[in-house]
C-alpha cells in the first residue's frame, strides 16, 4: 500500500466518527502521492503521521444566561492544527451541527487553503454549537463573551488569530474583540475581520466572495473565456454569497438563483442583492421574504438550486450541499465552471463527475482562500499600526487570487494532471508546509 494510502487508512481507524474529517482526508491526501513519490524525504520524516494530527485541541465549556434568566451550556472549540509556517489562523464557527468532526475538516483544510495565499499563516479553526438564529443581540453577547473568556488564553497576535465563519460576523466579531482587550489589558490585532472603527480592514468583508469571483475569472480568461454575460447560480445568502454575487454583477455576469437553510430563490432577470441585504444583513430574515418585493420570482422550499440552469455555479453555503445528482443536473444543463465558496460543500463524488465531464472545478481551499489571505493583510496593517485604502487591499486581493490560480494549474500539470485543480491546489499547498516541517526537525 502506498504512504498516503497507509495515512489515509491508519487516520480513520484512529479518529472513529468523524466523517468530514475523513472526507478531507481523503479528499488530500492520495493527491500528494506524485509529489511525495519525488520527494522521499517527506516519508521518512513521517510528515504525513504529523499533518493529520492537529498540535493542539481546546474544547470547553461555554455557559451564558438567556433573556428569560435561563443558565444555557454550549460546547466550545480551538484546533489548532498546524504552525509550521506562521500562527494558526482560521475562522470560528457558530452553528448547531458543530461537532470535533466539522473543526477537524475545517482546521486541517486551512493549512493547506492558508498556504496557497502566500502568506505566512499557519492552520486552525474552532467554533460553537451554539445557534445565534432568533436571539436577542443581548444573548449573543452573553455568548461570545463567555466564549472569548476561556479562547483568550489559547490565541495570541503570534500564536493564534480568529476571525469568522458561519455564523460570525461582524456583530460577533466585535462582542468577542471587545471581550478580549478587557481580559488582556492589550489592543492588538489578535482577531480579523474587525471593524473599521478599531482596526479592521478595508475589504475584509468583501474579500472571500470577491475573491471566488476574481479566481473564477482568471481562470476563465485563461481559458479564452469570462464571467460577463454568464448565467450564474450562487448557494447560500451569507457573507459568501452576497459579495460574490456583488462581484458577478460588477463584472457584467447575471447571478439568477440564491439561497438558505429553508429553501432558494429563482429570479430569472437577475437577483436584486440590495433586497437580499436588506432582509439578511439589517433585517436578518429568510430568502422567503424576497417574494414580497419581487413577485415574479420564485421561491422554492428545500433543496433543489443546482436543477437551474446555469453557465457557473458558486456554492456558498456550507460543507455537502451539492451531491452527484445535483453535480450530473448541472453538467447536463450546459454549466462550464464550477468555483467553492464555501468549504468542501461539493461531495467527493459531485467533485468526480465535475473531474470526469470536463467542468473547470475549483476546490474552496483555492477559490474561497481571499477571505483568509485578506484577514493576513489585516494583520499585516495591525502590526504595523497603518490603514491601507480599499483600493489598495482589493489590488492586493487580485493579485493574491491569480497568483493562487496559477499556482494550483502549474502543480497540476507538473504532477501530470492538467486541469485537475483539486491536486493541484492540494499539491501547491501542501509543498511549502512539508518543507517548512522538514526544516524544522522533529516537532
Ligand atoms: P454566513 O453565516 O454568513 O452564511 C451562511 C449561508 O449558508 C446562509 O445563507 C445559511 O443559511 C447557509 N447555510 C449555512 N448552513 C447551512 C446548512 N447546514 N444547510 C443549508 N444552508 C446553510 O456564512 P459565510 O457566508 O461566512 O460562510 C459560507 C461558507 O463559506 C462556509 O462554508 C464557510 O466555511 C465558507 N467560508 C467563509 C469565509 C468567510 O470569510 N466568511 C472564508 C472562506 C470560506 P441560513 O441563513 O438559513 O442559516
Ligand atoms: O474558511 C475560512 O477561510 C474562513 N472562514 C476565514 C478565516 C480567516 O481567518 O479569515
Amino acid at each position: 500500500m502506498s504512504y498516503t494510502m497507509n495515512i489515509l487508512e491508519q487516520t480513520i481507524k484512529k479518529n472513529p466518527n468523524e466523517p468530514e474529517f475523513h472526507q478531507a482526508l481523503t479528499e488530500i491526501l492520495p493527491s500528494l502521492q506524485p509529489y511525495i513519490d519525488s520527494n522521499p524525504k517527506i516519508e521518512r520524516a513521517g510528515i504525513l503521521e504529523r499533518l493529520v494530527e492537529p498540535e493542539r485541541t481546546v474544547m470547553f465549556r461555554v455557559p451564558w444566561v438567556d433573556d428569560s434568566g435561563r443558565v444555557q451550556v454550549n460546547k466550545g472549540y480551538r484546533v489548532q492544527f498546524n504552525s509550521a509556517i506562521g500562527p494558526y489562523k482560521g475562522g470560528l464557527r457558530f452553528h448547531p451541527s458543530v461537532c470535533l468532526s466539522i473543526i477537524k475538516f475545517l482546521g486541517f483544510e486551512q493549512i493547506f487553503k492558508n498556504s496557497l495565499t502566500g502568506m505566512p499563516i499557519g492552520g486552525g479553526k474552532g467554533g460553537s454549537d451554539f445557534d445565534p438564529k432568533g436571539k436577542s443581540d443581548r444573548e449573543v453577547m452573553a455568548f461570545c463573551q463567555s466564549f472569548m473568556t476561556e479562547l483568550h488564553r489559547h490565541i495570541g497576535v503570534d500564536t493564534d488569530v480568529p476571525a469568522g465563519d458561519i455564523g460570525v460576523g461582524g456583530r460577533e466579531i466585535g462582542y468577542m474583540y471587545g471581550q478580549y482587550k478587557r481580559l488582556a489589558n492589550c489592543f492588538n490585532g489578535v482577531v480579523t475581520g474587525k471593524g473599521l472603527a478599531y482596526g479592521g480592514s478595508f475589504v475584509r468583508t468583501e474579500a472571500t466572495g470577491y475573491g471566488l469571483v476574481y479566481l473564477i475569472n482568471e481562470m476563465l480568461h485563461q481559458h479564452g473565456n469570462s464571467i460577463e454575460d454568464k448565467t450564474v447560480v450562487v448557494s447560500g445568502s451569507g457573507n459568501v454569497a452576497i459579495y460574490a454575487t456583488q462581484k458577478v454583477q460588477q463584472l457584467g455576469g447575471r447571478v439568477v438563483a440564491l439561497s438558505d437553510s429553508n429553501g432558494f430563490i429563482y429570479d430569472p432577470e437577475g437577483i436584486d442583492l440590495d433586497a437580499v441585504k436588506e432582509i439578511k444583513e439589517v433585517r436578518r430574515g429568510r430568502l422567503l421574504e424576497y417574494k414580497e418585493q419581487y413577485p415574479g420570482a420564485v421561491y422554492t422550499e428545500g433543496r433543489g438550486i443546482w436543477n437551474i440552469k446555469c453557465d457557473v455555479a458558486l456554492p456558498c453555503a456550507t460543507q455537502n450541499e451539492l451531491n452527484e445528482s445535483d453535480a450530473r443536473e448541472l453538467v447536463k444543463n450546459g454549466c462550464i465552471a464550477v468555483g467553492e465558496g464555501a468549504n468542501m460543500p461539493s461531495t467527493l463524488e459531485a467533485a468526480e463527475v465535475f473531474l470526469k465531464s470536463g467542468v473547470w472545478f475549483v476546490p474552496g481551499k483555492a477559490a474561497n482562500a481571499g477571505g483568509v489571505a485578506t484577514s493576513a493583510l489585516e494583520m499585516c496593517q495591525n502590526s504595523a499600526r497603518i490603514e491601507w485604502s480599499f483600493l489598495e487591499v482589493d489590488h492586493k486581493l487580485q493579485d493574491i487570487m491569480v497568483n493562487i490560480y496559477n499556482s494550483i494549474s502549474e502543480a497540476a500539470e507538473e504532477a501530470g494532471q492538467k486541469g485537475n485543480y483539486i491536486a493541484g491546489a492540494n499539491i501547491a499547498g501542501f509543498k511549502k508546509v512539508a518543507n517548512a516541517m522538514l526544516q524544522q526537525g522533529v516537532v
